[in-house]
């Protein structure tokens, strides 16, 4: 008898918790609409949804999303996280128009952390197996943030949890999506190892992610971009201003509109190209780069964003200003220039300039101060800023400015032009 009242329970819970993960009313008995369900075929027929959205249906209201990984783990590089969590996103932002930036700093919209037991959240982490990752809806505060049990043995191959597959299936949850019935579903509560070089989110996955946020569409990001008059590389033009310059190993680089020029001087040459072909992510109107020879790394800013490269090549995908210190006012940078004897690098926004020590990687105290204080000579706002053999040249307009640090006064200004052998 005992045992009867002990099956009839565990088929009642089981019944229970498929109504629940199929929405239904959790009841623990078999009515109509839990058995049509049962009858249902679980896959097959391409134009049957099986995505969950949350009650309420919670979703982002803007499109481009901040994330940062907070607290790392111990059984896996940073590295490895870096791109497991890159990779994750990835996924979504190939199937709906969302946009997502690293921060290193701060409030992200996305904290992403490694956490063991209790957290703080309530929601307490189990050890080893049982949960393994768990992502809060859309919303303000904890919403979006998503915990990872630090206790599981994570990896980035098919050996224990393999992070970048739990990753994507929690920010399926961190975007507004719930489980799906579909087995073949990313979001389907089932563990599978998914391989993440060349993952394409499943068809039932991306029905979802478009439910919220609509399709992607082609060539859309790259049209928003109004159209830019393209500066005629060819042509020397004897106004010709520049957006950006800056040293790349032994080579200078000169960007205006969609056009750079790469000059050399052993052997002394100029070439010209569109920014596009050699950095796509960029594509054009750069506002400002710096280089750090010694660590062979450069800065190309736009916007509110940046990207780091190592010499040509662009690393990762764009981060943000915020991450230098500056205050949320600054929303681009007109020129930046490193000061390798000082190792520090000035910003140039506006009437005013920043000093950030790359030693302790923070702003200084006491900026941003006035441009006309302390580099008196340089007349107008500054387009493009470059150090060369302990001077540094101020680039405003058609007019390059020498800039002497010792004497502290320009010493010669010629035609920006010229720079490029116009
Ligand atoms: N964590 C659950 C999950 O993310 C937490 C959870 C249960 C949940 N029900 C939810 C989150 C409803 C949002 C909405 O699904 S888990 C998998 C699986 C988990 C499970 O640790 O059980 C994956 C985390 F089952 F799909 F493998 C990641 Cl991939
Ligand atoms: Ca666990
Ligand atoms: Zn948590
Ligand atoms: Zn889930």
């Amino acid at each position: 008898m005992a045992e009867i009242v002990t099956d009839e329970v565990s088929i009642s819970r089981k019944i229970k918790k498929m109504q629940k993960f199929f929405g239904l009313q959790v009841t623990g008995k078999l009515d109509y609409s839990t058995i049509s369900v049962m009858k249902k075929p679980r896959c097959g027929l391409p134009d049957v949804a099986n995505y969950h959205l949350f009650p309420g249906e919670p979703k982002w209201k803007k499109t481009t999303l901040t994330y940062r990984v907070a607290k790392y783990t111990s059984s896996l590089s940073k590295p490895e996280v870096d791109r497991a969590v890159d990779m994750g996103l990835k996924a979504w932002s190939d199937a709906a128009p969302l946009n997502f930036i690293k921060t290193n700093q701060g409030e992200a919209d996305i904290m992403i952390s490694f956490e063991s037991g209790d957290h703080g959240d309530s929601y307490p982490f189990d050890g080893p197996r049982g949960t393994l990752a768990h992502a809060f809806a859309p919303g303000e505060g904890l919403g979006g943030d998503t915990h990872f049990d630090n206790d599981e043995k994570w990896t980035s191959g098919t050996n224990g949890f393999n992070l970048f597959t739990v990753a994507a299936h929690e920010f399926g949850h961190a975007l507004g999506l719930g489980h799906s019935s579909d087995p073949s579903a990313l979001m389907y509560p089932t563990y599978k190892y998914q391989h993440p070089v060349g993952f394409r989110l499943p068809k039932d996955d991306v029905k979802g992610i478009q439910a919220l946020y609509g399709p992607k569409i082609p060539g859309k990001e790259k049209s928003a971009i109004p159209q830019q008059p393209s500066y005629n590389p060819n042509y020397c033009d004897q106004n010709l201003s520049f957006d950006a310059v800056t040293g790349l190993g032994n080579e200078l680089l000169f960007f205006k509109d969609r056009s750079f020029w790469r000059r050399q001087s052993q052997p002394a040459s100029i070439r010209a190209g569109f920014i596009a072909s050699s950095f796509p992510q960029l594509m054009s109107n750069v506002d400002a780069a710096y280089q750090i020879a010694e660590k062979g790394t450069a800065y190309f800013f736009k916007g509110p964003h940046y990207w780091p490269t190592r010499g040509l090549q662009i690393q990762g995908p764009p981060r943000t200003i915020y991450d230098f210190g500056f205050p949320n006012t600054v929303h681009k940078i007109d020129a930046a220039v490193h000061l390798k004897n000082k190792k520090k690098t000035l910003f140039f926004v506006g009437d005013d300039y920043y000093s950030f020590d790359e030693t302790t990687r923070r702003m200084e105290n006491e900026y941003p101060k006035a441009i006309d204080d302390e580099f008196s000579g340089v007349e107008g706002q500054i387009d493009a800023a470059l150090e060369l053999n302990g001077f540094i040249y101020f680039f405003s307009g058609p007019k390059a400015y020498k800039y002497d640090t010792e004497k502290e006064d320009v010493v010669n200004v010629v035609k920006s032009s010229s720079w490029i052998g116009c």
